[in-house]
């Protein structure tokens, strides 16, 4: 109300400043309009008898003035006329009561020679007077006065200024209504709507904000508000499920846990994580700049642990929006609306990226640590990149961990073999693990790399090696073993090179057990019509097209299993999302080839006129939207020719809070170890695959629960909060040498 009142009062101190100003002149125009035309009629009368009556004046003929002025009947007000000694000859009837005996202007006029003018009150009313002097021979012999009445000069001014006066008025009462409409409208009704939705939210039953006519004004604020609350939600949603845990003994890791787990034991020392894939990429779309999440498993494993443990994420900035939302070092706070830790992007050249990400990577390394028959590709040019830029990454670790004492530095996966050594060489204070991603082949696969001993000599710098499987850190410590002079110690799984050890450990990556923070409500209905098919059972494939993750091989089961039960053409409908990667590779350009024939083929044979048995989305989709087909899918297959862990079969399982769905999954995966109730094939036998798609589609509803009900157990035991704290707890456990001496 306070607010309405002051409103009001500066609206109606506005308008009688305006209003007041445009009176006062009004006001003096129309006076002086009024006294030109006063002087005009008095010059026109004066004028008129001033020639017929100065004869007279100068023979001092009273009879004669006063007849001249009889001719002229009744003019208003009056005319006098006065001797040469300023005595009144003569006056017009009217004028006689009133008149006073000396009216200066008449003695001025005298005196003067010269017309004078000017107002005057005879007798209680407004004159205005004008004496003009009667010559003879260029001396006064009289003095003509007209006097004409100025009362409605008064009159005018008094006139004017009531008009200006109701015309405020009128403007203030206007001004009040429509004020109090913009006020009630635009101010007191939202904040009324926003208040209730704000005690909804504190009463915990989150709600959307309410609509807002003006969304400058209002939502930045309902948007906080709604920030907020999420907040308050997620605290008090952590709370009650730390003390549901305790009371249950379990000792399940959640971010709450990982939080405080992280605040014990770093106690202080700043965490940085490198990878080359960063969390966030900004990029360009239709002239506006769009945050981005790219298909990758590290970082959908990594980024809820970043947001639980704080610290720095350096990665290379690859989106072509990046250096317009990172500071001057390339730094920027994630996730923007809430930042819990810091992204520093590193820059690379166009031939950095190539070679060493394109070429050395992804040609090299990839195929070989995966064995699925794609030849790797080693270019000297390839190599040296891949090390000008590795040292570009330590360069940037260094400066972010320069002030700081003993820091742990988690460096991920395979772009990042001389990582550890680099940092290490320069800080061995600092605690350095690297976590390699992707499988670890045999010695003898390994060995045809030319750059084995840089490869093993740079990872052997960290102080802890991790990998999904404890298979692959065997593979690891028989390479190590037989391609360089170190000494293995298998009883607690080491390496030993002079001084320094090196820890090598399984450490089963895994999802965050909310895949996304809030589901969207698309049901299954929904999707089907969004997708314009109708199917009685819905498979689905999530993946980067990417010659590991056999999709050739999936789509020709699919035919088989169509060709084998043709009585489930026009049930079955399988939707493959498929987001591009690494499209510049020849042998992925050569796959999205081959991917697309096989679809193709498939779908020209069996199609009918309703019925398409493969729906191909090759795209990128954002978690919120995969979280749909998963949500509503009967069978997930994952058909990996070679995996490490694959995060796509855990996040199926984490999703499906309803026990309900089934997953195919390749045992050429990390994840074939953990999720035992999977339907277990060998993704090259497509008989085997085609014989499982029926196995999932025909399973009986309780068969199918209670294995999801297994699998989901133990995808939310081990999260990749227990993933990220067995591993920093491992880490911050290792003694340091530095100088020759080991702390504890
Ligand atoms: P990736 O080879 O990238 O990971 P994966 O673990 O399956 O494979 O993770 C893929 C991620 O990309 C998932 O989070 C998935 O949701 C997402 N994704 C897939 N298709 C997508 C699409 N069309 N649009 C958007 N997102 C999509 C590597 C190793 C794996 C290991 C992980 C983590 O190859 O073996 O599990 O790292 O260590």
């Amino acid at each position: 109300m306070k607010f309405t009142i002051r409103l009001v009062g500066a609206l109606w101190l506005a308008a009688l400043l305006v209003l007041g100003a445009f009176a006062v002149v009004q006001v003096r125009e129309e006076k002086a309009r009024l006294v030109v035309d006063l002087e005009r009629r008095a010059v026109l009368l004066g004028e008129g008898l001033r020639e017929a009556i100065e004869p007279q004046v100068a023979r001092g003929s009273t009879a004669g003035v006063e007849r001249i002025l009889k001719k002229l009947g009744k003019p208003q007000r009056g005319i006098a006329v006065y001797d040469r000694l300023a005595t009144l000859m003569v006056a017009t009837p009217d004028l006689t009561p009133i008149l006073p005996p000396a009216v200066p202007e008449v003695t001025e006029a005298l005196t003067g020679g010269e017309v004078h003018r000017g107002f005057r009150e005879f007798k209680g009313s407004r004159e205005y007077v004008y004496a003009a002097p009667l010559l003879r021979e260029d001396r006064p012999v009289g003095v003509l006065l007209v006097v004409l009445d100025a009362g409605h000069l008064v009159t005018a001014e008094w006139e004017l200024w009531r008009y200006n006066a109701v015309r405020f008025l009128v403007l203030a009462v206007v001004l009040t209504l429509i004020a109090l409409a913009v006020v009630r409208a635009s101010i007191t009704g939202p904040m009324a709507k926003l208040s209730a939705w704000t005690k909804e939210l504190r009463a915990g039953r989150p709600a959307p904000p309410p609509e807002v006519p003006d969304a400058n004004l209002f939502g930045p604020l309902a948007l906080e508000v709604s920030r907020l609350a999420g907040s308050f939600h997620k605290a008090q949603a952590a709370a009650e499920q730390e003390a549901a845990l305790r009371l249950a003994g379990e000792t399940i890791w959640t971010e709450e846990r990982l939080k405080q787990f992280v605040n014990l034991r770093l106690a202080g020392r700043s965490l940085v994580v490198v990878s080359n894939r960063e969390p966030v990429s900004h990029v360009r779309h239709g002239g506006r700049i769009q945050a981005h999440t790219p298909a990758s498993g590290l970082v959908t494993a990594m980024e809820p642990m970043m947001r639980a443990c704080g610290g720095v994420w350096v990665a290379h900035g690859s989106g072509d929006a990046d250096r317009e939302t990172a500071d001057d070092r390339g730094r920027l706070g994630l996730p923007e609306d809430d930042p819990r830790y810091t992204l520093r992007r590193v820059w690379l050249t166009k031939e950095q990226e190539q070679g060493y990400y394109y070429g050395f990577a992804n040609e090299g390394l990839w195929p070989l640590c995966h064995i699925v028959h794609t030849r790797p590709v080693f270019r000297p040019s390839d190599f040296a990149h891949y090390l000008e830029v590795n040292r570009k990454f330590a360069a940037t670790v260094l400066e972010e961990v320069e002030k700081e004492e003993s820091p742990l530095v988690l460096i991920q996966d395979y772009h990042f073999a001389l990582l550890p050594s680099l940092v290490k060489a320069e800080r061995p204070d600092a605690r350095v693990a690297i976590f390699w991603h992707i499988p670890w082949p045999n010695f003898e696969a390994f060995g045809i790399c030319p750059w084995q001993r840089e490869l093993l000599l740079g990872m052997l710098g960290a102080d802890l090696i991790g990998f999904h499987t404890q298979y692959h850190c065997n593979n690891f410590l028989e390479t190590v073993e037989r391609a360089i002079e170190a000494r293995i110690d298998w009883e607690h799984f080491s390496v030993l090179r002079g001084e320094h050890e090196t820890l090598v450990k399984p450490f089963p990556i895994s999802v965050a057990p909310e895949f996304v923070d809030e589901p969207p409500a698309t049901s299954r209905a929904g999707l089907l019509q969004e997708l314009g098919i109708s199917a009685e059972f819905l498979g689905v494939g999530v993946e980067r097209v990417d010659y590991t993750k056999g999709l050739p091989e999936r789509f020709r089961a699919l035919r088989w299993f169509f060709e084998r039960y043709p009585e489930y053409r026009e049930r079955v409908v399988f939707v493959q999302l498929a987001a591009p990667s690494r499209s510049t590779i020849p042998r992925y350009q050569e796959l999205q080839r081959e991917v697309e024939d096989t679809i193709r083929e498939v779908n020209q044979t069996l199609q009918t006129r309703s019925w398409r048995p493969i729906i191909y989305l090759n795209r990128h989709y954002e978690h919120r939207e995969i979280w749909t087909y998963y949500r509503h899918a009967d069978f997930c297959m994952v058909t990996s020719l070679h995996d490490g862990m694959n995060l796509v079969a855990k996040e199926f399982v984490s999703v499906r809070d309803d026990d309900d769905g089934v997953l195919i999954l390749s045992r050429f995966t990390g994840a074939a170890r953990e999720l035992r109730d999977a339907l277990l094939v060998n993704p090259y036998d497509i008989a085997e695959t085609a014989e499982a798609i029926r196995t999932a589609v025909e399973m009986a509803p309780e068969e199918r629960a209670a294995r999801m009900a297994r699998m989901r157990r133990t995808v939310r035991e081990h999260n990749i909060y227990q993933w990220a704290g067995l591993l920093l707890s491992e880490l911050t456990r290792i003694p340091l040498e530095v100088a020759g001496t080991r702390d504890a």
